[in-house]
Parts: C-alpha cells; structure tokens; sequence
C-alpha cells in the first residue's frame, strides 16, 4: 500500500463532566487524529494520551515530535500495518504514538480490503456490555448519585477511582446503596506495598478487581501485593506489550489484564495480549482513554474478541461527549454494537471535524 499524504489535526473537544483521577483532573480532550491518505483509501487513527505525562510518559506534544521525525519517515512511501511495528522498533518507547500510525495504516488498509476491524481481529459478538469509570468526586453523596445515574442509563459494571484518602468509604458506600453490583476500582499506581493493609479492607466488598494499584514498572510489588490481598490484581499501566503480560503472569502479579490497544502499541500487539492471557486463563477486558469516536470503534471491535469475558471501560459517546467528532455510540440495554463498516466502521462528521480542529499540521506528502 502505497502513503501519499499523512495529516496530524489537533481537536479539543469539551467533556460533559470533569474527570479526577489520582493523577489529574480532565476537563477536554485535547489530542490529535492521524489522517492517512493511501493509493487504494484512508484512514484515521487518534493519539490516546493526553498534553501532560501524567498517566503515562507520552504526551501530545512528544508524540507529534516523534510522529513527524522519527516515525513516519520509517514507514513512507510504502508499508502494510503488519509492517508498522517491526518498522519502527529501533525507536525507544513511544507505544502511544506508535499505535496511533499503526492504526491509521491498518484502517486504510481494511477499508481496501472492505473488511471490518472487528472480522480481521477475530471478534465473536455482535454487542459489548458496557462498564463505566466513575472519578473521584469531592463528597460521598456526589458519588451516590453519580452512580446512580450510570446504573439507570444501564451500564452493566461500575468502576471507582481511588486515591489514599478516597477508598475504602467510597465502595462501602456503593455497596451499602445499590447492593450486589459488579464493582471494581483503579488507583493509576497511587499506592505502595506498604499500603498493604489499607488495600486489604477493600476484600470486605468483594470487587471483580483492583486495578494497578502500585507503580507501573514494580511487577514484584505486585506480586507481593497479590499474596496479601483477596481481590484480584488487574494491571494496566504495567502491561505495555505480550511480553510484559506473559512475565505478570508468570510472576503472579496479576489475575486479571485491562487492554488498551493505545498503551501496547496497536490492535496487533492488544490482539497478542489477549491471546497469551487466553492461554493462561487469565480474564481480560477492554479499557479506555475518554476516545472520541475515532478510538471508540475500533476498541468496541477488540472488545468483542472471546477472551474480553469482563465489561470494559467501552462506555457511550455521551458519556464524555455533548457532541463527538463521528455518530455517537449509543448504550443500549446495558451493550453498545460493535461496528461493521469497513476499516474502524468510523468516519470523523467533516463539518463536525472542522469546528473541533484548533491546528493542522502535514506530516508526509
Ligand atoms: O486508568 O483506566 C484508566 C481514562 C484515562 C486515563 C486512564 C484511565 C482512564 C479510565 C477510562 O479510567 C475512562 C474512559 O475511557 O471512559
Ligand atoms: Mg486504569
């Protein structure tokens, strides 16, 4: 496939709702797509991290450098996506932004081939149950009513943000409120092992999982976590490629693997995690990054693969957005349909597009 033009444009699109994690407090999505334009189609990709390196090490502004310098003149004139990665590895790190060339280059390419992404990655429902991620919010009755709005809009599984100081009396009162709930929660690494104890209260209310509790290189902490707590560990940031999953595993570091297409370098590397955690027995499921439709998609696509068994973070469009930049992904009786139009099944609304985009730059032409 041959590229004949690559564009980067920056949109900044307000959330409906601020989101706190323990790492920082969003108000827009502030990113950038990829447009590919190649001799046979095009396609579209977004950048899922965000302008500080604050849930990550990439950032917009890194990722735009390296895109423009480092890896785009490694895959022009000529490449297929199954060629991205292998293409850019002398590259250190940048998995963000590799994912988001690769996944351009891929939707071009099955928009070619008119086949969908869920069909090439091997998808197996034609709907996903739909969990949410609920931030950390400044008082216990805020929370209560927050979820309970989620849970009347039908989202199948609800996820808390936690942070020392906002943990154990958040879930009690979830628990305490709507009862038998799937619930679990995700520090973003705000602990440490000598949190232990703390972590530990958290068994008392039988969550589906704790999610990357500790730092995101320390898979030892994990594991030593893992033999003081009940609840299963899930990591997240940890896992950034198979390799990664297949050491967690083996070390006893997590029962449980949150998939971010975006965190492992693309739908193909995601694809392999799900396979090694398949083989291991090892449940997984599809996390988020507040995507526009763009990311959405493809991750509804990944999420219908057999091995997603848990809800993922595929919430709806409207979720974060009064009005996205593609039709919007409804929820509908608790699961959002997977698309089954060629490439990602996901086109950005031009005029939409337009009036969101704050800057355009050309990377290849
Ligand atoms: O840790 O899962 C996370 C959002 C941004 C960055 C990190 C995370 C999240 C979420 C998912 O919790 C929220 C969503 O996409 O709806
Ligand atoms: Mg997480």
């Amino acid at each position: 496939m041959k590229i004949e033009r690559i564009e980067l444009l920056h949109v900044a699109i307000p959330l409906v709702q601020s989101f706190r994690t323990s790492f920082g407090t969003m108000t827009t999505k502030d990113t950038f797509l990829l447009r590919v334009v190649t001799d046979t189609a095009e396609g579209w990709s977004e950048f899922a991290a965000d302008p500080e390196p604050l849930y990550c090490s990439e950032f917009v502004a890194a990722a735009e450098l390296v895109l423009a310098d480092h890896l785009v003149p490694r895959v022009t004139p000529e490449v297929t996506a199954a060629e991205v990665a292998h293409r850019t590895e002398a590259i250190k790190g940048h998995k963000l932004a590799k994912a988001a060339l690769e996944t351009a280059i891929l939707d071009a390419e099955l928009r070619s081939y008119g086949m969908p992404i869920g069909t090439f990655l091997g998808a197996a429902a034609e709907r996903v149950p739909s969990g949410i991620s609920v931030g950390i919010k400044n008082s216990i009755a805020q929370l209560l009513d927050d979820v309970e709005e989620h849970l009347a809009d039908g989202y199948v599984r609800i996820k808390l943000k936690i942070e020392p100081g906002w943990d154990v009396e958040p879930v009690r009162a979830v628990r305490e409120r709507f009862g038998d709930i799937p619930l679990q929660v995700d520090a973003n690494t705000a602990y440490t092992l000598a949190d232990a104890d703390q972590l530990r209260k958290l068994d008392e209310f039988d969550l589906l999982l704790i999610e990357q509790p500790l730092d995101e290189d320390d898979l030892r902490g994990h594991a030593l976590l893992a033999q003081r707590v009940r609840t299963p560990i899930c990591l997240d940031e940890s896992i950034t490629s198979a390799r990664d999953a297949a050491t967690a595993i083996a070390l006893d570091a997590c029962r449980v693997i949150n998939i971010k297409p975006a965190r492992v370098g693309g739908y193909l590397e995601a694809r392999r995690i799900h396979d090694v955690a398949v083989a291991h027995g090892i449940p997984v499921w599809c996390g988020g990054m507040l995507e526009t439709g763009i990311g959405r998609g493809p991750n509804l696509a990944l999420a219908a693969l057999p091995g997603f068994v848990l809800p993922g973070d595929t919430s709806a469009s409207r979720r974060w957005f009064a009005e996205d930049i593609t039709e919007p992904f409804e929820l509908e009786d608790g699961s959002i349909a997977v698309p089954t139009g060629p490439g990602i099944g996901v086109e950005p609304i031009p005029e939409t597009l337009q009036r969101f985009t704050t800057a355009t730059k050309v990377l290849y032409t």
